[in-house]
């Protein structure tokens, strides 16, 4: 009898999301199951990364036993590209979309960015954090955001948000002239940033064209479309050269 009482409800909401899901025209969140991923290669020889001189201060030198290196173009051994920012630039239907109440963190480790390219939500958390024992000073320079510029010593929190949508927002340290980063920003939560493979995926898309934009610091932008019906799979691949 227990049994029986729990089977009918269940058994009841399964019946009517099936027929909610194949009313024309009905693109809810039920339906934002398909996704785009795909790797970004670099063609050619990589760029060897530069060492960073950091005696300036000997807090972030003494971090580094091996020197650290610039991270404008990251090149796994395969080819993979990493910190290329994927996203949705067009097909989205006007929708707004509120910000995730989880904050995306940008460390500061051995006055490196970590990440070196961020994508986040306007309107969304950025809590910044400084693992070093020196005083770093973070400045945003948007072009389409309000300019920050704050001083923050060992430990002590930061947070701030960016209002508006921008790829990307370029991050430096006023006091270590080598520290630099990006902050990618979006009106919608369909972005991406590939991993030391060059690896993505946009995930929870509902059906669908997109133009899909793929933006690297050095190497420029690159679009293509995809279509994706409820719950598709696509793979989309980018190949960027120097
Ligand atoms: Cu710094």
């Amino acid at each position: 009898m227990k049994l029986k009482s729990a089977f009918i409800p269940i058994y009841a909401l399964v019946t009517l999301s099936v027929s909610v899901a194949i009313l024309p025209g009905w693109a809810g969140p039920a339906d934002a199951s398909a996704s785009v991923k795909g790797t970004v290669k670099f063609e050619g020889v990589a760029p060897k990364p530069a060492r960073i001189d950091m005696s300036q201060d000997p807090i972030c030198a003494k971090a580094h036993p091996t020197a650290a290196t610039t991270e404008d173009i990251v090149v796994a051994a395969d080819g993979g590209l990493a910190n290329v920012v994927i996203y949705v630039s067009d097909g989205l239907a006007a929708s707004t979309f509120p910000p995730p109440q989880q904050p995306v963190v940008l460390e500061q480790k051995g006055c490196q960015y970590k990440p070196h390219v961020l994508a986040m939500q306007a309107n969304q958390k950025l809590s910044v954090v400084n693992d070093d024992g020196t005083t770093h000073n973070i400045h945003p320079t948007p072009n389409n955001n309000r300019e920050w510029n704050m001083s923050q010593p060992p430990g002590v929190p930061l947070e701030q948000t960016f209002a508006r949508a921008e790829v990307a927002v370029p991050v430096k340290c006023n006091v270590h002239p080598w520290m630099k980063g990006y902050i990618a920003v979006f009106k919608h939560p369909y972005f991406a940033v590939t991993d030391k493979d060059g690896s993505f995926e946009l995930k929870d898309l509902p059906p669908g064209t997109y133009t899909i934009t793929a933006w690297q610091e050095k190497l420029g932008t690159q679009i293509q479309k995809v279509t994706v019906a409820a719950g598709e799979a696509k793979t989309l691949d980018f190949a960027f050269k120097q």
